[in-house]
C-alpha cells in the first residue's frame, strides 16, 4: 500500500512550507481537524489562542505589513467566522497577503441548514481574492497552497473553507507545496523616454513636490537621493511613516488630517507632484493639490496610474528603479528656493511639537507621553499604532529611522488594531521593543487580547491615552458645527484592569510618574499597560489651518493660536516670502 498522511497535517506542512511561523485564531467543533493538526504540528507552527478572532485578524494582516510575509489567521463556522471579518478588510485596503482558514460543518452536514452551517463563500466573497471551500480531503493541501499563492500574487486575503470531517482523513502522500519556489514578481524596469518627460516637467516647475506611498518601502536611500539631488520636498502617506528618516530635512510628514502642518501646505503650494508608489483617497475628495499642478505618476500597477489625478507623464516602473533612474539622468540641482521654504517650514513645526513634547503642564498632554516614548525607543522599535487621534500624533510626535516599524490600519482605519498588531510585531521580532499605542476607547475594544500578550509571555508596552472621549471624532462634530453626542467615555482604570489580567499595570496623571512608568515598562519582562490620562485636548488640525493673515482675520490667528498653544507656528507664506518663491 501506498503511504498516507493526514490531510490535516498535510495542510499544515503546506503552511511550513510557505514559512508560516504563527497562526492566529479560536478553536470550535466546525474547525477542531484543524486544531488537532496545529497540535500535532506545534513544534514547527506556533498556534496562538487569541481571545477574540478579530484580534487573530489584525494580527495577521500586521504580520504581513511587517514582514511582508502571508499572516494566517482562522475562525469556525458561522460566529468564529463573521468575527475575523475587521482584520481581512484591513488587509485588502492596505494590499497584504492574508490566508484566512474558516471552518465548517461536516461535509455530511453541509446544505442542510445545519447548527451554525453558513452559506460561506458568499460571506467572503467581497473581501477575498481567491474564496473557496474544499471538496475533498486529497485536495485540502493543494488548495491552501493555491490560497496563499493567490494571496501574494494579489496583495490580498484568501479563503479557504474546509468542512471540518475533510481535515481528518488519510490521504495519499504525494501533495506537494510551492511556497520554497515562490518568485517573487519581476517588477517593471522605468522607461527612460518617460524618465526624461518627467525629468524636464521637474526642470520647468517651480513647486516640484514629491508624494510618496508605502510602494517606495525599501528604497530608502533611493527616496533620500532623490528628494537631495533634485531638491524636492517630501509629503508620506501615513501608513509610509518611517520609510525615511524624521529627522531628513526635507521630510514634511504626512497630509489631510492624520498629518502634519507642512505636509498640507506643501502639497497645496506644489505646481508639480511626483507620485510614488502612492494611492490617496484625500488627493481628490479633500482637494489638496491645486487642480492645474502637473502630475507625475510613478507605480508597478498600471491601473493605479491617473486614478487620483489627470496623470501628466506615466511612469509605469518599480519605485526604486524609477528614482535611480531620475537621479543618474539628471545633474544635481544646486538650490531650490521652495525647498529651501518647505525646511525652514517643516523647521518652524518642529520646533512647536518640541514645545508640546517639553511641556510641564499637569493634567498631562500627548506630546509629554510621547517624549517619553522617544527617550526609551531603542532604535529599531516597532510601533503598533490605533486609530484616533493618536494616529495624529504618533505621526507627528515620534521620531522614527528607517530600522524602527509604524504600523497602523491606513485605509480601512478600524479602531482595535494596536493590540494584534503589537502582538504580530512581538512574536516576529522577538528582540525589538515593541509598542502599543492606542486611545482609551480603541483599547477598551480590545483589551481582552491583553490576556494573549500575558499568555504568550510577550513583553509589549500597551500605552491607552485616557482622554475619556472619542476625540478624533469630536473633533469631527465640532468641524461640523453638532452638538457633541455619543463622544464622551465612560474612564475606566485601565491599570488595574491590566492587572486582574496579569500584566503589569501602571496609572499615569504626573510627570514624576510618566518618567518613571517609562522607565519600569523597558525593564519589565511581560506586558504593560501604561493608562496615562491626559487632557482632552484635539490636536491641531492642519486641514483646517488659520495662521495666514491672508485667508484668515488677526481675531481668528489670535483664537486659534492660542487654543493650540501655537504662538511661535507661521504660516507657510512667511517662508515663501522670505526665500522669494516664485
Ligand atoms: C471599529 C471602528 N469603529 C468606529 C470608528 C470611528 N472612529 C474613528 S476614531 C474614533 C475614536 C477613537 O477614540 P479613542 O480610541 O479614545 O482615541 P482618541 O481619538 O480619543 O484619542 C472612532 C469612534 C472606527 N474608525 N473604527
Ligand atoms: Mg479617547
Amino acid at each position: 500500500m501506498s503511504k498516507t498522511i493526514n490531510a490535516g497535517i498535510a495542510m499544515m506542512k503546506v503552511l511550513e512550507d510557505w514559512d508560516v511561523a504563527q497562526v492566529y485564531g479560536i478553536p470550535g467543533g466546525s474547525i477542531n481537524s484543524t486544531m488537532e493538526a496545529l497540535r500535532v504540528e506545534k513544534d514547527k507552527i506556533r498556534y496562538v489562542q487569541v481571545r477574540h478572532e478579530e484580534i487573530g485578524a489584525f494580527a495577521a494582516t500586521a504580520h504581513a505589513k511587517l514582514t511582508g510575509k502571508v499572516g494566517v489567521c482562522f475562525g469556525s463556522a458561522g460566529p468564529g467566522a463573521t468575527h475575523l471579518f475587521n482584520g481581512l478588510y484591513d488587509a485588502q485596503m492596505d494590499h497584504v497577503p492574508v490566508l484566512a482558514l474558516i471552518g465548517q460543518v461536516g461535509s455530511a452536514d453541509m446544505n442542510w441548514d445545519s447548527f451554525q452551517e453558513m452559506n460561506e463563500n458568499p460571506m467572503f466573497a467581497d473581501v477575498s481574492v481567491y474564496n473557496r471551500t474544499v471538496m475533498t480531503a486529497e485536495s485540502l493541501p493543494h488548495v491552501v497552497d493555491e490560497a496563499i499563492r493567490r494571496a501574494y500574487k494579489e496583495n490580498g486575503v484568501a479563503v479557504v473553507t474546509i468542512p471540518n470531517d475533510l481535515g481528518t482523513k488519510d490521504i495519499p502522500d504525494d501533495f506537494w507545496a510551492s511556497g520554497h519556489s515562490r518568485v517573487k514578481p519581476l517588477l517593471p524596469e522605468p522607461d527612460l523616454q518617460y524618465v526624461q518627460k518627467a525629468l524636464e516637467l521637474i526642470a520647468t516647475a517651480k513647486r516640484p513636490v514629491i508624494f510618496a506611498g508605502i510602494g517606495v518601502k525599501g528604497a530608502t536611500d533611493e527616496l533620500v537621493a532623490l528628494a537631495k539631488h533634485l531638491k524636492l520636498p517630501v509629503v508620506m502617506s501615513a501608513i509610509s511613516k518611517g520609510i525615511i528618516p524624521d529627522d531628513f530635512e526635507g521630510n514634511m510628514g504626512s497630509a489631510y488630517r492624520v498629518s502634519t502642518k507642512p505636509g498640507n501646505e506643501t502639497l497645496a503650494q506644489a505646481d508639480l507632484i511626483m507620485m510614488i508608489g502612492a494611492d490617496f483617497p484625500f488627493a481628490r475628495t479633500k482637494k489638496l493639490f491645486k487642480p492645474d499642478a502637473k502630475f507625475i505618476q510613478i507605480d508597478i500597477d498600471s491601473s493605479k496610474i491617473g486614478k487620483r489625478h489627470v496623470v501628466d507623464v506615466p511612469l509605469l516602473s518599480d519605485a526604486k528603479k524609477a528614482m535611480k533612474a531620475l537621479v543618474e539622468n539628471i545633474d544635481e540641482v544646486a538650490q531650490r528656493p521652495f525647498y529651501n521654504a518647505c525646511v525652514a517650514n517643516m523647521k518652524n513645526w518642529r520646533a512647536y511639537l518640541q514645545q508640546l513634547a517639553d511641556s510641564t503642564a499637569e493634567p498631562l498632554e500627548v506630546g509629554s507621553v510621547f517624549k517619553q516614548i522617544n527617550r526609551v525607543a531603542t532604535g529599531n522599535d516597532v510601533f503598533a499604532v490605533d486609530v484616533g487621534d493618536v494616529t495624529m500624533n504618533s505621526l507627528r510626535f515620534l521620531n522614527m529611522n528607517p530600522k524602527q516599524q509604524f504600523t497602523t490600519s491606513a485605509l480601512f482605519a478600524t479602531m482595535g488594531y494596536g493590540i494584534g498588531a503589537a502582538i504580530a510585531g512581538k512574536l516576529t521580532y522577538p528582540d525589538r521593543q515593541v509598542f502599543n499605542l492606542a486611545g482609551d476607547g480603541a483599547f477598551a475594544m480590545v483589551m481582552q487580547d491583553v490576556l494573549t500578550q500575558v499568555k504568550e509571555k510577550l513583553h509589549i508596552i500597551n500605552v491607552v491615552f485616557s482622554n475619556e472621549s472619542f476625540d478624533f471624532i469630536k473633533d469631527e462634530q465640532e468641524d461640523e458645527k453638532q452638538t457633541f453626542y455619543g463622544v464622551d467615555l465612560q474612564g475606566a482604570d485601565f491599570a488595574m484592569i491590566a492587572k486582574g489580567m496579569g500584566a503589569l499595570g501602571i496609572t499615569v496623571r504626573t510627570h514624576k510618574e510618566l518618567q518613571v512608568a517609562f522607565d519600569e515598562a523597558v525593564k519589565a519582562s511581560g506586558p504593560v499597560v501604561i493608562d496615562v490620562k491626559i487632557r482632552p485636548n484635539r490636536p491641531l488640525p492642519a486641514e483646517k489651518l488659520q495662521l495666514d493673515p491672508a485667508t484668515n482675520s488677526a481675531e481668528e490667528i489670535a483664537a486659534f493660536k492660542q487654543r493650540y498653544n501655537a504662538g511661535a507656528l507661521e504660516p507657510f507664506s512667511v517662508y515663501l516670502n522670505e526665500f522669494e518663491v516664485e
